[in-house]
């Protein structure tokens, strides 16, 4: 059977690919076939998987050697990572060997979060968790377990809660990551931006970025293409407050007062409509409500932009007229974590106008349309429907949500409106690091009767859990297929390189056993996971044997630019891009982003900022023996002349204390150059308290322990988090 491609999220057309995609789509792995899935020469062994180190979910293939996992490193047929893993990927092995894993499901036997356990067996394990969980079911209704989970992990617990009949299910990758960027691009487009961005950074002759520190930001594929962007000379904007790599690499780095982004987009704007270096075609052809648009940016001079955000009218000019000059190539990136100051969809909104008026959605670089090969779902009944839906949202009060709102689930549980919410699943996310005030989090934990994590080892969110279930890495076990969305469509497999070292189980496996004595066999009649793969892949005439030789298999290419034939179509109200948005307007919002100043902070503190460095992901990594060798402890940025009028020298520890008196670990400062003096920085991750990690896996401070005001996003309630200040005292 061909392979066919899915052509938009949104239109779900299904094609057949034809004698040339086919042969074309389906390429051979491009590893030497006496490299694969066999034990060759000397012990050593090959398999491709694809990594979790994050979720862009980069294709790999590890080696085995004499029985012991060795090393991991790209396929080079995988279109992600070009065979090519970021440090941290190539530092995923760690991840087995990792000496503070769980390594037996635990009952919690003294108070919550004392962290005292008792070691189990899967059996007494599950069976408590089913219990507990049908007794929720009938005192509260199905509705009152909620799951929490990130990453592809999680499918089959979503599918196992879906069954059991909650709407509850809910990521941190929304309301605390790019959820108002996809509200914003969704009010403007259509469509949103979606995972792995849409971005041609491949193509682009100029590239904005708003923060988004890429190079920092590891983000695999995009990382490479912005390296490569760099070195053919393309011209690089970037307006961040701190001189991040990416700044380094930049013809124009933009100092940017933090919080003030949609004053330098709205002065952007101004300087395309006035001088009339827009597409003018393009938004003749596609734009909606241009004219009121126009009038608007008008007001919004470089001379009006300048005191508040502070660049000056003369680079804003500039740059703006660059931008005009390289369009449609010219890609303003939307960002991905964007959740920064509670007004971020209409940031993110002013982001996807600007990139409209230089024509660049649709664009060869600037945004692409991403397909996926068709692999049909594996057949089970249908769900039950709830009859009260979602907890998280109650009366639409956030009308532009699209996702499920984390932290509207914590105000539930905590509430018991709309109704109650008595269990929580988590699996593999740390709620105490990825949701703002920690103390809000535990008050909505102690008004549970049943908390379980999934995890991989005893993390802070654990050390909550009435039950905690020990988890596989994922270089030892099976998940779900990835069927990605991506300027090349393809589907990937994960299967086990090596054996777990203790009685831990992969997620498939737990979903199935708990699905089982929940009473939900007709959702679960497969037996086991190779099974269920092995149905999915042959429904797109596929196998099991390839793809476990393979790791990875392509589809052909749809059209992905207008130019190339893409159809020019938009699914917002008007059927064309909203320069002028109808939807806010009779929602009571500003149809046309505008500018809000920032609050800014008291005498002698500084907003506290966060973000990404290249060898961690998030909590996630701080105990993998290889990436915390290399970093294993954050730092806090600080500028070097406000430093020094603090008496502070290099590598001082400090304390932070925030504005609501919450003080954090010791830390070391660094005193630099490459940050304003109106803000400090630290790196997400660090600083964590989990009794179960060893001391030295919990050195320097949290940033979440930091940020105990959030702002919520009145559009779609995402937590803006950059809205803390601190000041620093020494130790
Ligand atoms: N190594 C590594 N890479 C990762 C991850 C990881 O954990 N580790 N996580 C991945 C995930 S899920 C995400 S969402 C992304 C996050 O990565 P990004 O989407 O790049 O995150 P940002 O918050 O945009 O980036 C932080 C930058 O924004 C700057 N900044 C702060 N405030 C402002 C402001 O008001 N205006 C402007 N213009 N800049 C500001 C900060 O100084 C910092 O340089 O990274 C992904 N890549
Ligand atoms: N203060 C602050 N908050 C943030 C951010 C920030 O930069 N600063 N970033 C935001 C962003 S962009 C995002 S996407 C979210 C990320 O939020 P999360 O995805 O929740 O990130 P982590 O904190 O890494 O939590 C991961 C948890 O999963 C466990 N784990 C790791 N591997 C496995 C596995 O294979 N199986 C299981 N079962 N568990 C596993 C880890 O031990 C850890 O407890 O956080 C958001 N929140
Ligand atoms: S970007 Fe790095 S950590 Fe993320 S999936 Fe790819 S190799 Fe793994
Ligand atoms: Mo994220």
């Amino acid at each position: 059977m061909a392979p066919r491609v899915q052509l938009s999220r949104r239109r779900f057309l299904k094609i057949s690919a034809g004698a040339a995609g086919a042969a074309a789509g389906f390429s051979a792995s491009g590893l030497p076939a006496s490299l694969l899935g066999s034990d060759g020469e000397a012990g050593i062994r090959t398999v491709p998987t694809f990594c979790d180190v994050c979720f862009w979910k980069c294709n790999a293939v590890a080696t085995v050697r004499d029985g012991r996992l060795w090393k991991i490193e790209g396929n080079p047929d995988d279109p992600l990572s070009h065979g090519r893993l970021c440090p941290r990927g190539t530092g995923g092995v760690g991840a087995h060997f990792d000496t503070s894993r769980l390594t037996a499901p635990l009952v919690r036997r003294e108070k919550r979060g004392e962290e005292e356990w008792t070691a189990v067996t899967w059996d007494q394990a599950l069976d408590e968790v089913a219990e507990r969980m049908l007794t929720i079911r009938e005192r509260y209704g199905p509705e009152a377990m909620a799951l929490f989970s990130h990453g592809i992990g999680g499918t089959f617990l979503k599918h196992a809660f879906k069954a059991f009949g909650t709407p509850n299910l809910v990521a941190p990758s929304y309301a605390q990551c790019r959820g108002p960027r996809d509200v914003g691009f969704e009010l403007t487009f259509g469509e949103g931006v979606s995972t792995p961005e849409r971005t041609d950074i491949e193509n682009a002759r100029c590239l904005v970025l708003l923060g988004s520190h890429l190079g920092e930001n590891m983000h695999n594929t995009q990382v490479q293409e912005f390296a490569e962007a760099v070195g053919r000379g393309a011209t690089i904007i970037v307006a961040d407050p701190r001189f991040s790599v990416a700044a380094s690499k930049a013809q124009h780095y933009l100092p940017i007062q933090p919080g003030t982004d949609i004053a330098l987009l709205l002065s952007w704007m101004h300087v395309l409509v006035t001088e009339e270096l827009y597409d003018k075609e393009y938004v003749a052809a596609h734009g909606f409500g241009f004219e009121a648009f126009a009038a608007e940016v008008r007001r919004y001079t470089p001379e009006w932009a300048w005191p508040r955000c502070g660049i000056d009218p003369q680079t804003i000019r500039e740059t703006a007229r660059e931008m005009a000059r390289q369009s449609p190539a010219t890609l303003v990136h939307p960002g991905r974590h964007v959740t920064w100051y509670g007004n971020d969809a209409q940031r993110s909104r002013a982001i996807a106008l600007l990139n409209a008026l230089l024509g660049s959605w649709g664009r060869k670089g600037g945004f692409y349309a991403p397909s996926a090969m068709d692999i049909p779902e594996y057949p089970v009944p249908p769900y039950p429907k709830s009859e009260r839906g979602k907890a998280d949202n109650p009366g639409h009060r956030y009308p532009f949500a699209s996702g499920t709102i984390t932290n509207g689930i914590r105000e539930a549980t905590i509430s018991g409106e709309p109704y109650p919410v008595k269990g929580w699943m988590v699996y593999a996310t740390n709620l105490l690091q990825a949701l703002p005030n920690q103390a809000e989090t535990i008050r909505a934990i102690e008004a549970l009767d049943l908390l379980v994590v999934v995890d991989v080892i005893p993390s802070e969110i654990a050390g909550w859990a009435d039950v905690v279930l020990p988890e596989s890495v994922y270089l030892e076990r099976y998940d779900e297929l990835n069927v990605e969305w991506f300027k090349q469509p393809f589907v990937a497999l994960r299967q086990p390189v090596v054996e777990s070292p203790a009685d831990q189980k992969p997620n498939w496996w737990i979903a199935r056993e708990l699905g089982l004595r929940l009473g939900l066999e007709p959702f679960f009649p497969w037996e086991n996971v190779e099974e269920y793969l092995e149905t999915r892949l042959q429904g797109a005439g596929l196998s099991l044997a390839e793809m476990k030789e393979k790791g990875v298999v392509k589809g052909p290419k749809p059209p992905i630019y207008y130019e190339e034939g893409l159809p020019a179509e938009f699914f917002t109200p008007s059927g064309k891009i909203e320069f002028y948005s109808t939807q806010l307007a009779e929602k009571g919002f500003d149809p046309i982003p505008r500018f809000e100043p920032p609050e800014e902070p008291p005498p002698g503190a500084f907003r506290l900022l966060y973000g990404r460095a290249p060898v961690h992901s998030f909590s996630r990594t701080q105990t993998n023996p290889i990436l915390s060798e290399m970093m294993d402890e954050n730092e806090v940025w600080l500028n070097a002349d406000v430093g020094r009028r603090l008496g502070l020298r290099p590598r001082d520890r400090v304390r932070l204390r925030n504005q609501d008196d919450v003080v954090s670990q010791p830390v070391a400062v660094k005193l630099t150059e490459r940050i304003r003096g109106d803000c400090v920085y630290m790196v997400h991750g660090f600083g964590q308290s989990a009794r179960g990690i060893p001391a030295h896996h919990r050195k320097g401070a949290s940033d979440s322990h930091l940020i105990t005001r959030y702002a919520v996003d009145p559009l779609m309630g995402g937590t803006g988090m950059s809205v803390n200040f601190v000041t620093l005292e020494a130790v």
